[in-house]
């Protein structure tokens, strides 16, 4: 029997199925967990093409295992890609790509708001390594027609941007990047996953993913993943993984995420209708002085929020009027949402940008890059939205 692939049928349907047979092998519904860090070649003939490239098989679990191999080959047709890349995680993801793209003398392009990480990787790390970084505020595409050059080789942004929701048109930045020959577009996917949001199909190059986040979905692993044309991943796997980086995802994470996916599109639905009450009542709400969030008509960019992403998802940002200090007393005050970092989980987390996933900007650099001190993010759940809402307002009063 050929091996399924799902292509033409509907989100779900390709979360649940796509590339696994379970009726060959020992016909289990789920696909096994390959425990195997190498494999064996029946003669060296064959050991040597396989090295080669010539024959198809697997060779050693840095360059790819049967399990992760499914895991990319679903995460590539959800996003709509040619191929995918599944790493040991979203800065794994990140770095791999970029080690492999870039050279001594390139420039990067990126928004002014990023996870704290990706702008420490890219000020701290790559701009040791001769690489250059301009931050911009993409979310006005005009800027980048201003800033790029034939330097520029890659445009990187989040839209949504974590932590304070700041959109990028990624139709209207693919467009503006790729009048230059060498300039690719990178966008990191995590807060939208391909439920919400596929930027390959605007014009983007690649995709950066943390699948520790929304697509693994239980706050019980840390794995990312790459998305782009079948060549380049093959020299990412080859360079940014198996020599650079070595940030390779475990098959017994890649089950999870697997395990993950398959109700990406039902947890996508209840996270968005948790963080859209959320986000209702923080807008309404006296103590507050803004709520970022792409659901709300009073939201600045709420047209590109309509016409780029399928529903305005699971993450909503806050000011109160009191400050930091108000919203140290809101999180203290929290009983049901969890005082935590992370996203994308069944359990509502709540944590402070400033101080937690944003430390690594000092406070100059976060002035600059739109990381205000009194800033609070809170990570929709999946529980019953009437106790969400409770907890809030318990916790708003306390603030
Ligand atoms: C957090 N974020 O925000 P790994 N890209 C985005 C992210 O939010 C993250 C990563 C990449 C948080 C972690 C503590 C948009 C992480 C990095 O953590 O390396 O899988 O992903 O709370």
């Amino acid at each position: 029997m050929s091996k399924p692939t799902h292509e033409k049928m509907g989100f779900s349907t390709r979360a649940i199925h796509h590339a696994y047979d379970p009726y060959a092998g020992t016909g289990d519904l789920n696909p096994p967990v390959h425990m195997s860090s190498t494999y064996t070649f029946p003669t060296v003939e064959d050991g040597m093409k396989r090295f080669a490239g010539e024959q198809e098989g697997f060779v050693y679990s840095r360059v790819g295992n049967p399990t992760t191999v499914l895991l990319e080959q679903r995460i590539a047709s959800l996003e709509g890609g040619e191929a995918a890349l599944v790493t040991a995680s979203g800065m794994g993801a990140t770095a791999a790509l970029l080690w492999t793209l870039l050279q001594p003398g390139d420039e990067i392009i990126a928004d002014k708001t990023l996870y704290g990480c990706t702008y420490a990787f890219f000020n701290h790390g790559l701009a040791k390594f001769g690489v250059s970084i301009r931050h911009i505020d993409m979310a006005n595409p005009a800027n980048l027609a201003e800033a790029i050059s034939t330097k520029t080789r890659i445009v990187f942004f989040e839209s949504p941007a974590n932590p304070n929701m700041r959109l990028v048109d990624i139709a209207a930045v693919s467009e503006i990047a790729h009048q230059y020959e060498n300039c690719k577009v990178v966008v990191d996917n995590t807060y939208c996953t391909p439920y919400l949001q596929r930027p390959l199909e605007m014009g983007a190059d690649y995709v950066v993913h943390s699948a520790t986040k929304y697509l693994g979905g239980h706050g019980d692993l840390i794995a990312g993943a790459i998305v782009g044309d079948a060549e380049t991943l093959k020299e990412v796997r080859f360079y940014g993984i198996k020599d650079m980086t070595g940030a390779v995802m475990s098959s017994q994470d890649a089950f999870l995420v697997l395990r993950g996916l398959k109700t990406l599109a039902l947890r996508m639905d209840r996270h968005t209708q948790n963080a859209q009450a959320i986000a209702e009542m923080l807008a309404d709400h006296p103590e507050v002085e803004v709520c970022h969030y792409p659901g709300l008509a009073s939201f600045p960019q709420y047209a590109l929020a309509k016409r780029q992403m399928a529903k305005p998802g699971g993450m909503v940002a806050f000011e109160l009027k009191g400050g930091f200090e108000a919203g140290c007393r809101f999180m203290n005050a929290l009983n049901l949402i969890t005082r935590a970092v992370s996203l994308g989980d069944a359990e509502s987390l709540a944590q402070h940008p400033a101080s937690m996933t944003h430390s690594t900007y000092s406070l100059e650099e976060r002035e600059e890059h739109m990381i205000s001190e009194g800033l609070v993010r809170v990570s929709a759940g999946l529980e019953d939205t009437a106790d969400l809402l409770r907890d809030v307002e318990q916790a708003l009063s306390a603030a």
